[in-house]
């Protein structure tokens, strides 16, 4: 049978069937069960781009790497930078050849790297939940995770669970919940100090797991008693009351807390996920039958790292392209999706050769000098992690095509170029990476370091325990307007397939639905068509990923710890366009 794994980069990981030149979900797979998102439906539809280009003239695939390898050869500073198109691991091939000559490549992330820093501080390492361990429990708490949007195929998964939400938005999983909280954003920090100060308060605490799994304890309490109750509440903007029924809804109960990028797309971002997890490690939710933190794992843990980095590495939210004789850009979209779009696109126009290297025409393929088309997904060998469960999908090539070459055929064809030392063949490579650590269930490939309840033989830092925080820093927002909010749309794979093209304004903004509105913020401005939405705060606007121009309005700083970006550190005011 012609099976697969969808390439994008998401929590579930679908197992797919490509038959008669169509893809169909995989019935038999526990988490796909038989269907596809929107995204991956509309895959084969998107037109791609069928020929290399330079300075805006078509020209053959051979052309394009010789101009590519000239180019190199005279680059005195060339910078790879890789995004998100595609999670295969082969896509890290070029690694191999921009390691041999020297280039910068990016470290930190656009996406989740502030709260891994502080998952992988208290934990040692950020493993998510396998399925099965989620099934088994009782109640489900979404923080900072839009399921029904991003995670789709975990929703049959947690229907007859109780749910909680932590939110801001009233998305529609929040709808269905037992109670949300629909928090002030970036308040989340304050919301753990305060449920952890509650299990404090009525002696909720497993005082047995304390004793035998974690350490620095006392630090924590002596930590969270310092901020006053009323502060927490006046922070978190949701009744103490429902903090309380949350609370209550957990006690003596299996839980799951499912947490998103959402809660840490701040400068404290890594603060957060270190108090959710100080929380959780409190009440004992660690390395127990349906229990556990699950934020975006690492489901590469235990599996050999074949395409390591060199050591130049700047931080990914603010590469200054411009640096640089040749940015060679794969799988991504920074005009577009890199925060602070204005500068980004200027800091690409001074680039002396920018290089894009994707499936499709975008924001930065129109910028650049270069132009080199992929392979997809079906045209090339590869294989995937997935960060939501710890399933790992084989990529098989499965179709011929002419168009455009794959990530392995052009590092090999620049290491010809450059007389370096060449990567082994594509399925040799996988087998590599794949290793010993993997076990088969039900026909399914998993990661081997999951087979047991995660962390129920201990966490992996140094001595073993959970370390509780005992301190946080962080640089306040003090901006006045409106917080933004920008989170992930449904029919869009951030600036892949459909986008969206409007400002979500809460109804008490005063302006009309289908209104033109100039978005500001100290970084910029973009002018988008209003939809009124019942589901904001009064005091939140959300543009989703993808929108054409929401980066004009994000910072590009970095997180205090993980390198990563701070998209909603910003706030928004609004003007009517006459
Ligand atoms: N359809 C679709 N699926 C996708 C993607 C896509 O673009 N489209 N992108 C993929 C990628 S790259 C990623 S990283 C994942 C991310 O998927 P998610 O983790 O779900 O991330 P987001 O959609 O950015 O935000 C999740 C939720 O956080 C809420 N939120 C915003 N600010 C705050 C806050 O301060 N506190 C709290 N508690 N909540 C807040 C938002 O309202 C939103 O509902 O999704 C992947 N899946
Ligand atoms: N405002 C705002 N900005 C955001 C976010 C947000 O929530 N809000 N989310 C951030 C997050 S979480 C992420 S992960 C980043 C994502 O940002 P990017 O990594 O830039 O992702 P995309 O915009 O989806 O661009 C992916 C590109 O990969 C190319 N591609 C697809 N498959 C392949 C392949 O097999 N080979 C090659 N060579 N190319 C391929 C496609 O042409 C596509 O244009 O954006 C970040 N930016
Ligand atoms: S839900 Fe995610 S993994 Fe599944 S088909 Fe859609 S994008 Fe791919
Ligand atoms: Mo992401």
């Amino acid at each position: 049978m012609n099976k697969t794994t969808c390439p994008l980069d998401c929590y579930d990981a679908c197992s797919v069937i490509w038959k008669d030149g169509k893809l169909y979900g995989d019935k038999n797979h526990p988490v796909t069960k038989g269907y596809l998102c929107p995204n991956l439906n509309t895959y084969l539809q998107t037109q791609r781009i069928q020929k290399p280009r330079y300075k805006g003239e078509e020209i053959s695939m051979q052309k394009a790497i010789d101009i590519l390898s000239d180019t190199l050869k005279k680059s005195t500073k060339t910078l790879y930078f890789k995004g998100q198109g595609n999670f295969g691991r082969l896509q890290d091939a070029p690694i191999h050849f921009f390691r041999q000559l020297d280039a910068t490549f990016t470290k930190g992330s656009l996406c989740d790297g502030a709260g891994e820093a502080g998952v992988v501080a208290g934990r040692g390492e950020s493993l998510s939940l396998p399925y099965e361990q989620i099934a088994k429990s009782r109640v489900v708490v979404i923080w900072g995770r839009n399921s029904s949007v991003t995670n789709a195929h975990f929703l049959e998964l947690i229907k007859d669970k109780i749910l909680i939400v932590i939110d801001p938005v009233k998305t529609s999983i929040a709808k269905k919940a037992a109670i949300h909280l629909q928090i002030k954003p970036r308040e989340d920090l304050s919301l753990a100090l305060l449920l952890a100060r509650f299990v404090y308060i009525e002696q909720m605490e497993d005082h047995d797991f304390i004793e035998k799994f974690t350490s620095d304890f006392d630090y924590f309490v002596d930590f969270f008693r310092e901020f006053p109750v009323k502060t927490l509440v006046e922070n978190v903007g949701v009744a103490l009351e429902d903090v309380l029924t949350a609370l209550m809804l957990m006690d003596k109960e299996k839980v799951s807390i499912l947490v998103g990028v959402g809660v840490q797309k701040y400068a404290h971002g890594s603060s957060v996920l270190r108090a959710i997890d100080s929380f959780a490690a409190m009440m004992g939710l660690f390395g127990k039958e349906g229990c556990g933190v699950s934020y975006l794992g690492n489901s590469g843990v235990g599996f050999k790292n074949i395409f390591e980095k060199g050591k130049k590495q700047v931080p990914f939210p603010i590469v200054d392209f411009s640096e640089y004789d040749v940015a060679f850009i794969q799988g991504s979209n920074p005009a577009n999706q890199m925060p602070n779009s204005h500068k980004v696109i200027g800091r690409l126009g001074h680039t002396k050769c920018s290089v894009y290297f994707g499936l499709y025409e975008n924001e930065t393929s129109k910028l650049a000098d270069l132009v080199i088309p992929a392979k997809d997904f079906l045209e090339k060998e590869d294989m995937r992690f997935s960060y939501g469960t710890d399933f790992i999908g084989r990529m098989p090539k499965l179709h011929e095509s002419e168009i455009g070459i794959s990530e392995v055929a052009l590092t090999q064809a620049l290491c010809d170029a450059f007389g370096f030392d060449k990567l082994a063949d594509e399925k040799e490579l996988i087998e590599t990476i794949v290793g010993n650590n993997v076990y088969e269930k039900e026909g399914y490939l998993r990661n081997k370091e999951y087979q047991e309840i995660p962390y129920s033989d201990g966490f992996y830092t140094d001595d073993e325990t959970f370390v509780f925080m005992d301190e946080y820093d962080d640089e306040l927002c003090e901006e006045e307007g409106y917080f933004l909010i920008t989170s992930k749309y449904k029919y869009a794979l951030n600036s892949q397939f459909k986008r969206d093209k409007y400002i979500y304004l809460p109804p008490s903004c005063g302006f009309a639905e289908g209104e033109m509105v100039r978005a500001i913020s100290p970084y910029g401005e973009a002018t988008f068509e209003v939809k009124i939405s019942e589901a904001l705060r009064d005091d939140c606007v959300k543009i989703h990923s993808g929108t054409p121009g929401v980066n004009y309005l994000t910072p590009d700083g970095i997180s205090l710890h993980g390198d990563s970006a701070i998209y909603q550190d910003t706030k928004i005011t609004l003007q009517k366009v006459v």
